[in-house]
């Protein structure tokens, strides 16, 4: 059997017609041409949930893996992992392992076969978990995240957009239904062209967070959505690492673009031209065709709604941004021993200015020369060389980082639901996964800081959620220890004492801030006192070589990693010096007035803006808050290995990354408590046909029918237990045999009412 046959799951099982059972009555329009086979009772065995069991390379739910140990677990996930099986369970959590090749199990057959079942019918896929979500959105109206974790170059934002093909493939169809859908569709591409960029861990790495709702009407139609952007690394427009390269638009721009419009930009073809995008030595990605991405990017603008001379804007801030960085500076000593500079690429500066519509003369003073505010007065601040290079950086990030949120706001703009009514919600979460580098810096600091706070709720919603339910639902259980990392939260976003609270702290003490007194501040608060914090400050690391004085090391929840303090202040303070953002704001572009408000001469505040620290922190909390008010859907993302190969499933770092991913905590709270649980009257009307004594109306207590149609299963008094409102099965063997009888039920049913009605 070829691997893809093997990999396809079990043809649609016979149903039966009952009415008002939209589930049932769907999958049977839609499988009139199988419904034959079905009718012989050929499809009857197929229905099995035997396949989760046996028959299946390895264990497809690894709550039923025996025995259940580490090594087992990884050897699970290997042997599914080699013969193309992806996807595995942990009850109603997905794990996913990143195939780095294309398999065929994402065509219009599989969304057509996962559609509308349950989650157990067939083997663990992706769209199945969709699927479970957007059913439960529609039928239950109850409003879902999905959280798609792991770390950089794992699968995420592939498994965000398999998320959201699937829903756009079984969601209603019609003309407004279907403009909404391909919009929300399209916005990938211009998101991933603006905020992603090939990293030595992903040819494809998020550069930024994103959260999507997707809106639907009340027969579950998309109406809408709404993007949250998370903290873009614009550090990446101005300095790439060794073998990384600039954001795709850059590259994508100077391939796909027709010369004409190069010219008009003052661009070159040649990328190496440019310094903005050549620090990282690397001007192309072997899996990636920039210039046919070009065109996928410019459409998907166009599909969204971006104007002609929105499109022309966006492209004339990239222009200026590349020009930008080719101007150099020569310093030299005023008379007076100050140090001061000139700008010494006439060209460079020209055509900066000629995309942003500003004076080659206003241009060049906002970047040589700072304008100080005394108590008394108002004096002018020759810059050095190092400093206008500064000054030009901060400038080339702040345009680009506005520019995108920009971009994000005219997505939303566009995709915004149109009605008012209230509306059912999907959310899917894509943000950058833990980074381990071998220099981490602020950027690190907060990726992994919020990686922490997604951990959190993932234990606060399986681990300990699953725990607390027994115990209000008065259930025996045993408990199951795990290491919950609020702790090192904590550590990083307590109000007062916290590493952001005391990095704000230090950003606005009067007197000589630095980095380095930041770190002594540190030191001092945190060396020896929290356990997760580690510094050169302890007796114990004095002489430690694998970290300078100018680092401390957080012990986080998926390792260790060490972080360089320097530029700490001023990436959290993030503040563009006045001459620049009114330089900006008094160019002709309409677009630089929005992108730069504060440089408006009439808008004089005077309070400081909140620090990029305070900022992520606060759009985090908030966050979290959302997706706890939703019911949470989990796929948990593996990296099989670091070559970004098809075929390689590296024990340790799987090992690795199981570990920190708490899977086998999970597993474990799985087995010790109960697979399944449901409350009383809904698990009474979903198998009451079971019970052949008192189907089809049970007047009775439900709890007291449950356990009638329990004991008709031949389930063992053992093999259950009832809570105050819920009853919970142990083995999810016992709820399979259920479900397979219940089938068989319908189909029965189905069969009879078939004769009668031939009868007639
Ligand atoms: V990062 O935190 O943004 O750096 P992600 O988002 O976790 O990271 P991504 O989804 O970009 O990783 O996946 C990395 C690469 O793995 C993709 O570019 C694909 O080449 C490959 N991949 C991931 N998932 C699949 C898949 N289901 N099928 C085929 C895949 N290839
Ligand atoms: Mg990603």
């Amino acid at each position: 059997m070829s691997k893809e046959q093997r990999t396809r799951p079990a043809r649609k099982a016979p149903v039966a017609p009952t009415a008002g059972n939209r589930e049932t009555t769907q999958v049977q329009v839609r499988n009139k041409e199988k419904k034959k086979t079905s009718e012989n009772g050929g499809g009857a065995k197929n229905l099995r949930y035997s396949h989760l069991l046996e028959g299946m390379v390895g264990c497809g739910d690894m709550v039923l893996l025996e025995p259940l140990t580490e090594e087992s677990l990884l050897q699970n996930l290997k042997t599914r992992y080699e013969s193309g099986e992806i996807y595995t369970y942990i009850g109603p959590v997905v794990v996913s392992v990143n195939p780095y090749r294309q398999l065929k199990i994402y065509t219009p057959d599989y969304i057509e076969e996962y559609t509308s079942r349950n989650m157990y019918e067939l083997p663990p896929h992706i769209f199945a978990v969709s699927d479970s979500s957007y059913q439960s959105m529609r039928d239950r109206n109850l409003d879902q995240c999905i959280i798609i974790s792991g770390e950089s170059g794992a699968g995420k934002t592939e498994a965000s957009k398999l998320v959201m093909q699937y829903v756009a493939a079984v969601s209603g169809k019609g003309d407004e239904v279907d403009r909404v859908k391909e919009q929300l569709l399209q916005s990938n591409p211009v998101l991933e062209a603006f905020g992603n960029a090939k990293t030595n861990r992903n040819d494809n790495s998020s550069r930024f967070g994103k959260y999507m709702d997707i809106q639907f009407d009340f027969r579950g139609d998309p109406v809408g959505g709404l993007i949250s952007n998370y903290l873009l690394e614009k550090s990446r427009v101005v300095g790439q690492n060794q073998g990384e390269r600039n954001f795709h638009i850059f590259y994508q721009l100077l391939a796909g673009a027709t010369d004409d419009v190069l010219q008009m930009l003052h661009l070159e073809r040649e990328v190496f031209q440019y310094r903005y995008l050549s620090e990282g030595g690397c001007s192309y990605v072997l899996t990636m065709e920039d210039d046919k991405q070009f065109q996928v990017t410019i459409k998907a603008m166009e599909v969204i709604g971006f104007s002609p001379e929105d499109i022309s804007s966006v492209l004339e801030m990239l222009a200026a941004i590349l020009n930008l960085g080719n101007i150099t500076f020569a310093g030299y000593s005023l008379p007076n021993g100050t140090d001061a500079c000139k700008v010494t690429e006439g060209r460079a500066i020209g055509y900066v200015c000629d995309m942003l519509g500003s004076s080659v003369e206003l241009m060049e003073e906002c970047l040589t020369i700072r304008s100080v505010h005394t108590t008394r007065d108002y004096v002018q601040k020759p810059l050095s060389e190092s400093e206008a290079v500064f000054a030009r950086d901060a400038l080339g990030k702040a345009i680009y980082d506005r520019l995108f949120t920009w971009l994000v706001g005219r997505i939303n703009y566009s995709i915004k639901a149109k009605s008012l009514t209230k509306k059912k919600v999907m959310g899917v979460l894509d943000i950058y996964g833990f980074e381990i580098f071998e220099g981490n810096s602020f950027e690190q600091f907060i990726i992994n800081y919020c990686n922490e706070k997604l951990q959190q709720i993932f234990i606060e919603l399986t681990l300990k959620s699953e725990q607390e339910e027994y115990i209000r639902e008065n259930v025996q259980w045993k408990h199951i220890d795990y290491f919950n990392n609020a702790i090192i939260c904590e550590l990083i976003e307590h109000p007062t004492t916290g590493i952001l609270a005391l990095l704000d702290e230090e950003c606005l003490r009067p007197g000589e801030v630095t980095d380095d007194t930041f770190l002594e501040k540190l030191d001092q608060r945190c060396a020896g006192i929290h356990p997760h914090y580690e510094s050169r400050a302890l007796k114990a690391l004095r002489s430690d070589q694998t970290m300078d004085r100018d680092q401390f090391r957080l012990v986080h929840y998926a390792g260790n990693v060490t972080y360089g303090v320097g530029g700490f202040l001023e990436k959290n303070r993030d503040l563009l010096f006045k001459d620049l953002s009114q330089a900006m704001f008094a160019c002709e572009r309409p677009l630089l007035k929005t992108l730069f408000p504060e440089g408006n001469p009439k808008l004089q505040t005077l309070k400081r803006p909140p620090t990029m620290g305070y900022q992520f922190r606060s759009s985090v909390a908030q966050l979290m808050k959302n997706l706890l008010t939703k019911n949470p859907n989990y796929i948990r993302c593996i990296k099989p290995n670091d070559v970004k190969s098809g075929r390689n499933f590296h024990d340790d770092l799987v090992q690795h990354q199981v570990r920190y991913l708490g899977l086998m905590e999970n597993v474990r709270v799985r087995r010790a408590g109960f697979a399944y649980r449901q409350e009383y009257g809904q698990c009474l009307a979903r198998y009451k046909m079971l019970s052949g004594e008192t189907w089809p109306v049970w007047k009775e207590n439900p709890r007291e029918g449950v356990k009638e149609i329990l004991s008709a299963c031949g389930c063992h008094e053992l093999d259950f237990t009832c809570g105050r409102t819920k009853i919970f099965i142990r083995n999810p063997r016992t709820v399979f045999a259920m479900e397979d009888k219940r089938r068989t039920r319908l189909h029965d049913l189905a069969t009879l009412i078939s004769k009668t009605w031939r009868g007639f």
